[in-house]
């Protein structure tokens, strides 16, 4: 199989939740980014609904991340992202929808124009953690128990952005009804596989997007979070 190659924005949950797949089964593989805001034409070419990520294999392009996660777990040697029992997998498979889902409300948080809209937007983030955190394994470490899997990945990038909005406003009290879940999120930043998803700035170019540098966007005021 020829070499894979991720089609990237910096700050896209999404293609860190691919990025964190082709990572935790120890696949090299390239990147490159493109800026959203002015869309390469080989880029509009390729990806039917120009968003990121893509995964290209030579001359084959697989789009959505969800399904790019199964065919990086379908091609690649390492340990298992997905049981092998079909109720099992079945499961695992719905969370992923879940953790992929919940990049939406997390967005809508970030880009919150003003404290009665943050403080909508981080009660549906909230009901969110509450119903994860009924789900969650007690045991762990993962969200499954004792395998990191799809689950983990998927949600890994929501979680991760929700924590640093944690820090930025604690006053959202994000995790307030969902110790486990925070347990978990603090657990899933500091896997390996998730610490090589990124760029090494992700943080700082987070907060610079908050303050209104959103390339999509950007015309967007900032975001009440950094106000
Ligand atoms: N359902 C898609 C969502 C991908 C997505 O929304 N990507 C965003 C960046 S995070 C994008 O490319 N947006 C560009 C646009 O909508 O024009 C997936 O899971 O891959």
């Amino acid at each position: 199989m020829a070499r894979y190659e991720l089609v990237s924005f910096h700050l896209c949950p999404y293609v860190q939740k691919a990025a964190i797949a082709l990572r935790a089964r120890g696949v090299d593989y390239d990147i490159t980014y493109i800026d959203l805001s002015d869309k390469p034409d080989w880029f509009l070419a390729i990806s039917p609904y120009g968003k990121v990520p893509l995964l290209r294999v030579g001359d084959d392009v697989i789009f959505e991340s969800t399904v790019i996660n199964e065919f990086i777990e379908e091609t690649t040697e390492g340990p298992a992202l997905l049981s092998t029992d079909p109720i099992q997998r079945a499961k695992e498979r719905s969370w992923v929808a879940y953790g992929s889902d919940l990049n939406l409300p997390v967005y809508r948080l970030m880009v919150a124009e003003d404290a009665a809209e943050a403080g909508s937007e981080a009660k549906q983030v909230r009901d969110h953690m509450a119903r994860l955190e009924s789900n969650i394994s007690e045991e762990g470490p993962w969200f499954m128990g004792d395998r990191f899997t799809l689950a983990d990945a998927a949600t890994a990038p929501p979680l991760q952005r929700l924590l640093w909005i944690d820090a930025l406003a604690p006053r959202l009290r994000l995790f307030k009804d969902a110790p486990l879940v925070r347990a978990w999120a603090s657990r899933l930043v500091e896997h390996p596989a998730v610490r090589a998803s990124t760029v090494d700035d992700i943080h700082a170019r987070f907060v610079a997007y908050l303050k209104g540098d959103h390339g999509v966007n950007a015309q967007e005021p900032p975001s009440w979070l950094v106000r």
